[in-house]
């Protein structure tokens, strides 16, 4: 029974990934975060499953920021894999919180790959890093794994950073270390600030009364969106070739923050247009403006394909929202 490491566990992709781990027969152990608040939400039903947590499924307790953390959980645990998903991942609050963005999403990285080298592991644990489409920023579309990185935020340049520590590991030291390239990836579990979810909580929350309005920053950008769930497939599949390698993960079909709209209030027979305002708040200094990825080599090399097509994962969030606010009436 192999023994995977999640950071990030109690995040979207953290939990898609575990359940996934988890049916493959995984022992999994995540590294969650002290919060004055529990905030397990999207991994409650297997820690509340008696049959899974404490026996295939453990959290211990760290931060991408504590490097001895990270050294006794590696030195507990000994994975077979590490999949490094933890990160202040908000495009937008990285223009606020440059430093601290850099020292989770870049120094992390640093910290853990030095933390698999200190614990002897490297030789025998493979890591997967959460790479993003982010990166290429304004480089021209389609991006694959040889288009120039072009960063255009604080995250990305931070990510970049990563990206290039998980080479340097893997050239200098022969770790088996992947970087994953993920375009965006959504679903139900999205963070509430991003802008799909934004708009199918908004749009659910107009549908039932429960508010008048929606305020967005540029509808303009373009973003090839897919589905978290297939996006954890690919994650797991690079950690299993016997080299590891760069691999973009996307769809290869974009679609504008505008059409996203329509696609989501037209599937409540509504005009977006007489609810969404923008505002110069959610407007970032420098944007990226279109993103399309090229997977053409995750297709050949790890037989990776996304399952769910656009008009699904937008159905499926404005369906979960819905149900999400009937039940809890909560006023957004
Ligand atoms: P997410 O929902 O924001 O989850 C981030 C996770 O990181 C959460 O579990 C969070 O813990 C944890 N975390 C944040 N700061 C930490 C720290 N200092 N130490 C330890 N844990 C920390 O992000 P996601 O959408 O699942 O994305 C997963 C990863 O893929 C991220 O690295 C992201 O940058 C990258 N990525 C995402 C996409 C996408 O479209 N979703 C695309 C490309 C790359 P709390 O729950 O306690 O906040
Ligand atoms: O939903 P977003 O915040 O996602 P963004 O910036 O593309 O980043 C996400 O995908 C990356 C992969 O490419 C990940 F690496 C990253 O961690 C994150 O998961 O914004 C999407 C677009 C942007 O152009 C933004 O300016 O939507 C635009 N937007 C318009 N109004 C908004 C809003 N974004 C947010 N968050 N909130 C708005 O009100």
């Amino acid at each position: 029974m192999k023994k995977a490491l999640i950071t990030g566990i109690t995040g979207q992709d953290g939990s898609y990934l575990t359940e996934y781990l988890l049916e493959l027969g995984y022992t999994v152990h995540g590294v969650v975060r002290r919060a004055s608040s529990l905030n397990r939400e999207r991994i409650e039903s297997m820690i509340g499953n008696e049959s899974i947590y404490g026996r295939t499924l453990f959290l211990h307790y760290g931060d991408l920021t504590d490097s001895s953390a990270l050294n006794r959980i590696l030195e507990k645990v000994q994975p077979d894999e590490v999949y490094n998903l933890a990160a202040q991942s908000h495009v937008g609050i990285s223009f606020q919180m440059p430093e601290y963005t850099a020292d989770v999403n870049a120094l992390g990285v640093v910290r853990l790959l030095d933390a698999l080298r200190d614990t002897g592991l490297a030789g025998k644990c493979r890591f997967y890093q959460a790479g993003t489409s982010e990166m290429f920023g304004s480089g021209a579309p389609p991006q694959n794994e040889d288009t120039p990185f072009l960063p255009r935020s604080p995250y990305a340049a931070s990510k970049l950073c990563a990206h290039w520590m998980v080479v340097n590991c893997r050239e200098a030291y022969g770790l088996h270390a992947s970087n994953g390239i993920l375009f965006n990836h959504e679903s139900p579990r999205r963070g509430e600030n991003f802008v799909t979810r934004k708009i199918t909580l908004g749009a659910a929350a107009i549908k039932l009364g429960l508010s008048d309005s929606l305020v967005l920053g540029n509808l303009e950008s373009g973003r090839d969106w897919g589905h978290a769930r297939d996006y954890v497939k690919a994650m797991h599949a690079m950690l299993q070739q016997d080299s590891p390698g760069d691999y973009v993960v996307a769809t290869g079909e974009t679609h504008t923050v505008r059409e996203f709209l329509d696609e989501a209030f037209g599937y409540l027979d509504l005009d977006w247009r007489n609810y969404v305002k923008t505002d110069q708040r959610f407007m970032r200094p420098t944007e990226v403006d279109f993103l399309r990825g090229d997977a053409t080599k995750a297709r050949r090399l790890l037989g990776w394909r996304p399952e769910t097509r656009f008009d699904g994962l937008v159905r499926e969030m404005v369906d979960a929202d819905l149900e999400l606010l009937s039940n809890t009436k909560r006023r957004i």
